[in-house]
């Protein structure tokens, strides 16, 4: 498994084991029973194959059952789909030199046991009370969901915080942009915006994951403070700023920004750099294409404003054209240009109320 899968089938533990599932449920009582445990999940021909005796049971999964087989020795063998409980009490013995950092036996049973098979690995660990999930050795302790909200609200407060600020920059960048007096101080600055926000709902993500049940309000709140439409318009910002203003070009400048240190978010030079320009300072004034501010526009609908931009070629060009030769728009699908141009001259003039 490379790490990416490593990582893919971790979630899936994390969310196996997130509130509300069953497997969940079962662990809550065996910590509130005070009792240890020792569960596999899945890849059940190699869990078999690495240990003996026990009893062999096949009866259908249920909560209950696996939290009243866990007040005996041994290990829980439960198949993939979390359907049949196939064994308990059983021994496990895995190969004693596959290296782990673990120290009770235990714990070492399943760090080996997840380095063995591709089973999913939960040891309840008796005196502590807490939870590890073994996958391919990596091991994931589980948070009391009261820790996971202490870190939600930081995260919420910080996205709140984030996006108001980032909703009055970009109204001040349409009026720069539409007055073409655009620096790439100026777009420095939003695009490290973009990047916290971008942080904050990753890991806001994560907690949500960990949440299972318990995070479909956290879920709606990261809808409404950076959903769709801000993932958007920061799609078009790059596109208007870059050198290459293609989607496949746009992605992978996200995926440089997202890797870049906050320091290097915001030195303008690096983030010129990014956009594949070179020989810029911050003074430097930058032209966009316009795609961002053109969505704004009511009258313009999806897939118009590219067709716009590539006609016009940035947003001035298409101001100074608006009033010579206003009905060129109509051949791009534009039903009413007198009311786009209105709409722009509008949002130019925001520029000192906002
Ligand atoms: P009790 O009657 O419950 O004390 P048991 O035979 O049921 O003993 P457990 O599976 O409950 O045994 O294990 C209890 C502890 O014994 C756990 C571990 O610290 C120690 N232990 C078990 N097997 C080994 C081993 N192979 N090497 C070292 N310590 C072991
Ligand atoms: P605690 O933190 O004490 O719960 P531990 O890692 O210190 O866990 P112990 O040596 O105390 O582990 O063993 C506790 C129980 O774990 C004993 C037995 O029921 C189970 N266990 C330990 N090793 C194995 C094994 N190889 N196969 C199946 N069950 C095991
Ligand atoms: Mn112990």
């Amino acid at each position: 498994m490379d790490k990416n899968e490593i990582q893919k089938r971790m979630n899936e533990a994390i969310r196996l084991t997130a509130p509300g599932q069953p497997i969940r449920t079962a662990l809550d009582m065996i910590i509130a029973g005070h009792l240890g445990a020792l569960i596999c999940v899945g890849d059940t021909e190699h869990v078999l194959a690495a240990g003996n005796d026990g009893f062999p049971l096949n009866i259908s999964f249920t909560s209950n059952r696996l939290f009243e087989l866990s007040k005996m020795d041994g290990a829980v063998v439960i198949d993939d789909n979390l359907s049949q409980i196939l064994r308990a009490n059983f021994h496990l013995n895995p190969d004693p030199s596959l290296a782990t950092s673990e120290t009770g036996m235990r714990h070492r049973t399943a760090a080996r046991m997840s380095v063995l098979t591709d089973a999913i690995v939960i040891s309840v660990s008796e005196r502590r009370g807490v939870v590890n999930v073994y996958v391919r050795g990596k091991s994931y302790q589980i948070q009391p969901v009261s820790e996971i909200m202490a870190s939600v609200n930081q995260l919420v407060s910080t996205l709140q915080t984030t996006r108001a600020s980032l909703d009055r920059a970009l109204l001040r960048l349409t009026a720069l942009e539409l007055d073409d007096y655009v620096t790439l101080a100026d777009i420095t600055d939003i695009f490290s915006s973009f990047e916290i926000l971008q942080q904050a709902k990753d890991e806001l993500k994560f907690c949500i994951v960990k949440l299972g049940s318990q995070g479909k309000l956290v879920q709606m709140q990261l809808e409404q403070l950076a959903g769709s439409s801000i993932e958007n318009d920061y799609n078009l910002m790059i596109r208007d700023y870059a050198s290459d203003s293609s989607e496949e070009n746009a992605r992978r400048i996200r995926e440089v920004f997202s890797e870049m240190t906050p320091q290097e978010l915001t030195n303008p030079q690096r983030v010129a750099q990014a956009l594949g320009y070179d020989d810029l300072d911050e003074d430097s004034v930058m032209t966009p294409l316009g795609l961002r501010t053109l969505s704004q526009v009511s009258v313009v609908r999806d897939g118009v404003a590219e067709k716009i931009v590539d006609e016009y070629g940035s947003l001035q060009e298409l101001l100074d054209d608006i009033q010579k030769d206003p009905e060129r728009l109509g051949d791009f699908g534009v039903n009413n240009p007198t009311i786009l141009a209105d709409s722009l001259y509008r949002m130019q003039g925001k520029r000192g109320g906002a």
